[in-house]
């Protein structure tokens, strides 16, 4: 059975991080309320669900995702790209620690895991605002020993490379090509966001299921017609953050 850790978010969610998009009042109430309802989506995907502490002095740290990078060999634990979002790495490799052998990307590297996307054996990382030249070849430096091919992809307009691109199969990715360059997608197909949703690439696969915001209905029609099974989530508070459907979780097979 899959784990998805996850984090509840706190009340200091209102002095999160922004960068791509313009601070606008978040409801903290219905933010919890989609928090909560974006676990049970995950249950329901047969994930067991593995909550860390409350932060309550951290605004981002319901976004899990950044912190590490849970690969079958070990967990990477990252150095944020935000200053203020390194504190949060500690607890999460308390919890982390308990399933995989830990290992830290070191400043003056920076690496967020939303910039990382893994397909089997390959690496994408996105070269972002948030992570640098020196994490992709810290990355590498511990992935490639393990039989992973890491590569650094420019994203530009976005946050993170997985705000461009997230694997939708094991033969196809979603994305838009207006954040990335052609990355090294080798012979998986290319799925493009319906270019009135830019900020719907963002979806997260466990297993055959997809699990993607309720906001983006073109692009999700688009996957229905290719019979994908996608089960919705309505992420509009979190969104306000600048938060998407994979920066809530960190899924890995226990
Ligand atoms: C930040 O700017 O760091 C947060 N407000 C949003 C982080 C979203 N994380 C992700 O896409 N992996």
């Amino acid at each position: 059975m899959p784990i998805a850790v996850t984090r509840p978010l706190s009340d200091a969610i209102v002095r999160c991080e922004l960068t791509h998009v313009a601070r606008e009042p978040i409801d903290v109430a219905t933010a919890r309320a989609q928090h909560a309802a974006y676990e049970a989506a995950l249950a329901d995907l047969g994930c067991r669900i593995v909550r860390l502490p409350e932060a309550p002095d951290l605004p981002d740290a319901v976004f899990v995702e950044d912190t590490a990078i849970v690969l079958e060999e070990a967990a990477i634990m990252t150095h944020p790209g935000a200053p203020s979002r390194r504190p949060e790495c500690e607890s999460a490799a308390a919890v982390l620690g308990g399933y995989r052998q830990l290992l830290w990307i070191q400043p003056p590297a920076t690496l967020d895991g939303g910039d990382v996307l893994v397909l089997g054996r390959s690496v994408l990382v996105g070269l972002s605002g948030r992570t640098n030249a020196a994490g992709v070849e810290q990355l590498r430096g511990i992935a490639e020993p393990f039989g992973y091919e890491v590569s650094g992809v420019e994203v530009r307009g976005c946050l993170h490379l997985k705000s461009a691109v997230t694997a939708i199969a094991d033969d196809a990715v979603l994305l838009n090509p207006e954040w990335l360059d052609a990355g090294p997608f080798g012979s998986r197909e290319r799925v493009e966001v319906d270019p009135a949703e830019p900020r719907a690439a963002n979806v997260l696969r466990i297993g055959d299921g997809l699990l993607a915001s309720s906001t983006f209905p073109r692009t999700l029609e688009r996957m229905h017609q290719r019979g994908l099974d996608i089960h919705t989530v309505e992420m509009t508070e979190l969104a306000k953050a600048e938060g998407a459907v994979t920066c809530c979780s960190i899924v890995f097979d226990s």
